[in-house]
């Protein structure tokens, strides 16, 4: 039995939290292949929120296997506090493991995100990281001179690694940006009781995934992001620095393609976007307001207020095609609730004239575009309690109809509110 995908299909924050955390509950094995605690996960269950970052979703189902990936970035302070938080909630770690490939993010590459964002921020070209170190540990890691999982636990390297490689990261702290040295010292003494508690979690976990997946177990492949934010695919370079779309959940969990065969999109009925970068459906009005403060439009990891858009076709197709998508989740429903119209771009007029249907590779031709919409009626129903597409109103079923032909992929479930239970099946 083939493992099964669920990614972000725009630029983050769709919902993925709560589909991951629905197919975790059945699901023997989750991996997380890429990004690190720059993602944010808000699960509802059992009427307790948890904000899951590094940890995989199954986390909640005591039987299910959870793999931290080769892909992923682990910083190990945050995956600490991550398991700490859990244990306080009475929720056990026992079947967490992280890969030994892992890089690791060290005090180090969150003072080079600090300083290179404001050093960017400078030209008006700052990117608007998380802050979390991703794209320096990620530099590191193809610069080949990052510090892998299993150098970090090793007891007999631990120190001499961490005092070469800091020795090196302050030539560029002080010498490229004029900031303060780390403390070697006390990075290692710190360090240290991380690499302890950490050690009995590290392991090959390609080998755990391969047996889980030739063993016909459900595996559950945990995307984190979206498309639009992938490094090659996205939107560069406003991208985080690794790939959310589905060919990166082969690379970062180690198995080839044929593991998968099911793709799921997950797609807000919207649009948002964290952080800069061209967004073409982007709305400045009081629009935007209302769908920001209906969904609760704010970033889980840093509390930033999410900009908000109406739903871009574009972008649907464009995630359909480069993902492979076989099915397609509309989620985050009922924030629409009360708007007269509900618009869908389904082109882009861009500043030469030219009136495009396929998403453009140069993000420069994003900016200043204009979206070419589609208008459909909205609704005034309160939807959240509806569990099946016929008990939605008209209007709605309408809407869904149409994103469907426009978007060229079956969907396939609905979100209407933000616990494990308010979504619904469609065929
Ligand atoms: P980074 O930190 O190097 O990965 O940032 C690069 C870009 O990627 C965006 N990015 C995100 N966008 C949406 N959600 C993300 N996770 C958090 C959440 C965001 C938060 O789930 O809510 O709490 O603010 C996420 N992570 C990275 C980022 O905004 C940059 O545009
Ligand atoms: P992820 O990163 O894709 O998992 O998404 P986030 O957890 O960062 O953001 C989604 C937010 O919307 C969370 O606060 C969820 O609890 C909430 N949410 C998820 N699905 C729905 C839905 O269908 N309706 C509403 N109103 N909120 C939802
Ligand atoms: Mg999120």
């Amino acid at each position: 039995m083939p493992g099964k995908v669920i990614l972000g299909a725009q630029w983050g924050d769709e919902g993925k939290g709560k589909f991951i955390d629905i197919f975790a509950g059945k699901a023997d094995l989750v991996v997380r292949s890429q990004g690190g605690n720059n993602a944010g996960h808000t699960v509802v269950a059992g009427g307790e929120k948890y904000k899951l970052q590094l940890i995989p979703s199954g986390i909640l189902y005591p039987e299910c296997v959870n793999v931290i990936g080769p892909g992923v970035v682990v910083n190990p302070k945050a995956v600490l506090g991550e398991i700490d938080g859990l244990h306080d909630k009475g929720v056990s770690t026992d079947k967490l493991f992280i890969d030994a490939r892992c890089h690791c993010i060290m005090p180090w590459h969150l003072e080079l995100d600090a300083l290179s964002e404001a050093e960017k921020a400078k030209e008006g070209t700052a990117i608007g990281t998380t802050k979390k170190g991703i794209g320096p540990t990620y530099m590191d890691k193809s610069e080949r001179s990052g510090i892998r999982m299993h150098d970090f636990i090793d007891a007999e390297r631990f120190e001499e690694v961490i005092r070469e490689t800091c020795a090196r990261k302050n030539r560029v702290i002080t010498g490229v940006y004029g900031g303060e040295p780390l403390d070697a010292d006390a990075i290692i003494e710190e360090y240290r009781a991380y690499a302890d508690r950490l050690r009995p979690m590290v392991r090959d976990t390609t080998v755990m995934t391969y047996e889980a997946v030739k063993a016909g177990k459900e595996v559950l492949f945990e995307g984190a992001q979206g498309t639009l934010l992938d490094l090659d695919m996205g939107t560069y370079p406003y991208v985080t620095s690794s790939h959310p779309v589905a060919g990166g959940c082969c690379i970062g969990s180690g198995v080839g393609p044929t593991a998968i065969d099911k793709i799921m999109g997950i797609f807000k009925s919207y649009t948002t976007r964290v952080g800069e970068g061209p967004f073409p459906t982007e709305l400045f009005d009081e629009t935007g307001d209302y769908i920001r403060n209906a969904g609760g439009e704010f970033g889980t990891v840093t509390g930033r207020p999410r900009r908000t858009g109406w739903f871009d076709a574009v972008v649907a197709r464009y995630a359909v095609r480069v993902n492979g998508l076989t099915d397609v989740v509309i989620n985050k429903i009922d924030p629409l609730r009360g708007l007269p119209k509900l618009k869908v771009c389904v082109a882009y007029k861009l500043k030469n004239g030219e009136t495009v249907t396929e998403f453009p590779a140069n993000f420069m031709d994003l900016v200043d575009c204009e979206p070419v919409y589609e208008e459909f009626d909205g609704f005034t129903e309160d939807i959240t309690n509806c569990r099946s597409f016929d008990e939605l109103p008209a209007t709605v079923q309408a809407y869904i109809k149409e994103l469907e032909r426009i978007i060229e992929c079956p969907i396939t479930m609905l979100g209407v509110g933000p616990a494990r239970d308010q979504v619904m099946e469609i065929s």
